[in-house]
């Protein structure tokens, strides 16, 4: 299977993020994870990891805003220019509420309207690692267009709790629905997103589409992060109205039920028929993560590889969350050893 992969990503490394309540907590995305995945990689001898192309700002325009990426190209300057008291990493404190219309002049500001959540942290070299992660996902979206029938995009930072115009959740650009955006102008595509967390962005973005299905599997947003979208009543409007299903799981689900609610979710993609499918494979699902409440083993995370991939489709497995570090390499293997090339 075709890897795509950047160091890029290194460039991103925020100090610390906020927990609830206000804790400061080392910031969980980190770099490691890269590292264990691409260990547990060559491990088994899947080398065949490439660096990804440029595919410009096109196709990422597809899916942001404009300002918005304007923001994320700037804020880093603009927040030393600032002189703030501790430059090590912008994150601001105040949020626009509801989207107020009206988006003010200053830096931190635009951080509030930009910014949905404490752990979104921007640092010297946020924007290159967004950029290149988008590449990777577009890198790996062109590979199954070309043949392969499964390609693997390594991304960090992760990207679906990422809207049109906010960043949110360790999320910049949203590198699965760049992707997704990208293959729809070759077919009907499929995005299952089997992350933690609800994919908020990638739902918002495709939410009037009827040419992208998207389906998230996640914890129930009236106990757990992004809150306030994820919710099972949420069906799409307009023209995607239909193409849009949430399934949220309690606290605690286990394989045999999470399972379950997966073949729910494949039922859906079949009936659909797409062309390609793009899978937000966040592994945070995993029962010893410590963002999750869900109790999946690697077995379990193996056998919804093994669904996934029976749905016979070009898929693209685009990388999310997962921060139980020392277990994410052999999740990761499990998922992906179905997947063929
Ligand atoms: C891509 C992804 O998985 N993003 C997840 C972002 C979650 N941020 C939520 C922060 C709330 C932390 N609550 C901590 C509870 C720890 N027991
Ligand atoms: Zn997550």
């Amino acid at each position: 299977m075709k890897i795509f992969y950047s160091e890029t990503h290194r460039r991103h490394n925020p100090p610390f993020e906020i927990f609830d309540g206000g804790l400061r907590v080392p910031y969980l995305e980190n770099p490691d994870r890269m590292d264990r995945i691409l260990a547990a990689l060559h491990r088994v001898g899947w080398t065949e990891i490439y660096e990804p192309s440029d595919f410009g700002l096109d196709p990422i325009l597809a899916v942001h805003d404009r300002e918005y990426l304007d923001f994320l190209a700037s804020a880093w300057t603009e927040w030393l220019a600032s002189a703030p008291q501790d430059p090590s990493t912008l994150i601001p404190a105040t949020f626009a509420l509801r989207r107020q219309p009206r988006k003010p002049a200053s830096l931190l500001g635009r951080a509030g309207y930009y910014i949905m959540d404490l752990s979104a942290c921007i640092v010297e070299g946020t924007y290159p690692a967004a950029l290149a992660s988008a590449n990777c996902a577009l890198n790996a979206a062109q590979a199954v267009t070309e043949g392969e029938r499964s390609a693997f995009a390594l991304c960090r930072p992760p990207g679906h709790h990422a809207g049109r115009d906010y960043a949110g959740g360790y999320c910049f650009i949203n590198n699965a629905a760049v992707a997704a955006d990208w293959l729809s102008a070759k077919g009907r595509v499929a995005i299952l997103d089997v992350d933690y967390h609800a994919g908020n962005g990638t739902q918002g973005i495709f939410y009037e589409r009827g040419d992208v299905l998207t389906i998230s599997i996640h914890a129930d947003p009236n106990f757990e992060y992004p809150h306030f979208i994820g919710f099972a009543e949420e069906r799409g409007k307009g023209q995607g109205l239909g193409f849009h299903h949430n399934f949220p799981l309690s606290a605690g689900t286990g394989d045999a039920e999470y399972l379950h609610m997966l073949d729910s979710a494949l039922a859906v993609i079949r009936e659909f028929a797409p062309a390609f499918l793009v899978i937000s494979a966040g592994m945070d699902i995993y029962a010893d993560d410590p963002l999750g409440t869900i109790k999946v083993s690697t077995q379990g995370i193996g056998e919804i590889g093994r669904r996934i991939a029976s749905l016979g489709l070009p898929s693209v497995i685009v990388m999310e969350g997962g921060y139980a570090n020392e277990a994410l390499g052999r999740n990761i293997l499990a998922f992906l050893s179905n997947f063929n090339s």
